[in-house]
């Protein structure tokens, strides 16, 4: 059978000001096309299929468009949700769409569940784990094999913030598991695995706290499509994330694809990257204003991020930068840092400084020059103002 592992579609998100809608819908064209050249019987989706937990309504009719069409065209799909979906919402309708073998999961409603699907060469069991938030784990999902030995005397209370993405995950896998009989196995997991590269654009999973999982969760699994990380990469042979069909942020330069599985009866996999030929790719430019504007690269159809390096202030940049990169959609103002001034380590007192003395000191470093006298005229009054109001 013929897979297609794709993730992190973010439909409703925009890039700075810019509507990606008409790039995800280039991408589900080819998409479609794709899945029926390369006879795909089986399409998945690893969640964040959209951007928030509350979508735009144009991203849920993009959605559902999607899977009529791929459904209509006789492909299984199996999706989960990501961290950015509501799983609730996304899944509301899961069991209904299961006769469609259309299998949307969500949360923790379906933990332990095997999906076993037949397909023209045999059996297949699927694992679908959507991102699991720890904290919202019921309180009879205990894992004896990751929570501690004393746990026989915590209370709900403890166990519930002893819980960790990893371990929510483990026992996800771990409930499962009695229930796979077919000789090969999917999963597909929302989760951010040990030796993952991330980018950018990846909504942490925590703030603070362990967020990863072992890649050891996935063994056993003939293949387990990961959606989370946006650069499309290989932890295992595999173990894989597909990446998301467009650059949502300005560290992913790197080429976006999606995966084919070619899956053997007996789980055996031969894996391709196919590249995405849509959407717009993203670059970042970096110099002075006269250089950008004098020596413009072919970005004419690339999202630009300018770095500006001139000395002091630079008025209506993006305007300027926007007749020879119609797509800038963010500046960085980056002067030089004037030499010899942080790095002379004269450190100034606050106690012995004046308030002028102290902006004038910042101004130098900041500009590479001294104010002007009009500018410090400026300043002096804007000091005595403020501190005019603090007394
Ligand atoms: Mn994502």
């Amino acid at each position: 059978m013929r897979i297609l592992h794709t993730s992190d579609w973010h439909l409703g998100r925009s890039f700075g000001p810019i509507s990606l809608a008409d790039d995800q819908q280039a991408f589900i064209e080819w998409l479609i096309q794709l899945c029926g050249d390369e006879r795909i019987d089986l399409v998945v989706i690893a969640g964040d299929l959209y951007d928030r937990a509350i979508a735009p309504t144009e991203a849920v009719v993009m959605f559902r468009q999607a899977l009529v069409r791929l459904q209509a065209a006789g492909h299984t799909v199996a999706a989960i949700t990501g961290n950015h979906d509501g799983a609730d919402r996304v899944a509301a309708y899961d069991e209904l769409m299961d006769s469609s073998r259309v299998y949307v999961r969500g949360g923790y409603a379906k933990v332990g569940e095997v999906i076993s699907l037949q397909f023209a060469d045999g059996p297949l069991d699927l694992v679908l784990l959507p991102f699991l938030d720890p904290q919202a784990a019921p309180d009879d999902l205990v894992d004896t094999s990751v929570i501690a030995d004393d746990d026989d005397g915590a209370d709900a209370f403890e166990r519930r913030i002893r819980r960790t993405h990893h371990s929510v995950l483990a026992a996800a896998i771990h409930a499962a598991q009695p229930h796979l009989s077919a000789p090969r196995s999917l999963a597909v997991s929302h989760a951010f695995v040990t030796g993952g590269t991330a980018s950018d654009s990846e909504r942490q999973l925590a703030v603070g706290g362990t967020t990863t999982v072992d890649l050891a969760l996935f063994d056993g699994f003939s293949y387990t499509a990961l959606g989370h990380l946006h650069r499309p990469q290989p932890l295992a042979p595999t173990v894989r994330y597909s990446g998301t069909p467009l650059a949502y942020s300005f560290s992913e330069e790197h080429p976006k694809s999606v995966t084919i599985i070619e899956m053997g009866s007996t789980g055996v996999c031969s894996i391709a990257e196919v590249a995405i030929p849509v959407g717009r790719a993203v670059c970042t430019v970096q110099g002075t204003m006269d250089e950008l504007l004098a020596a413009p690269l072919a970005l004419s159809n690339t999202l630009v991020r300018a770095i500006i390096t001139d000395p002091g202030v630079v008025l209506d940049a993006k305007q300027r930068l926007a007749a020879v990169y119609p797509f800038v959609v963010e500046i960085v103002l980056a002067p030089p840092v004037a030499e010899g001034v942080g790095a002379s380590g004269a450190v100034l007192d606050r106690r012995v400084v004046s308030a002028t003395e102290a902006a004038d000191a910042f101004w130098r470093e900041s500009i590479g020059e001294p104010p002007t006298p009009s500018q410090q005229a400026l300043l002096h009054v804007a000091i005595t103002d403020a501190e005019a109001k603090v007394a």
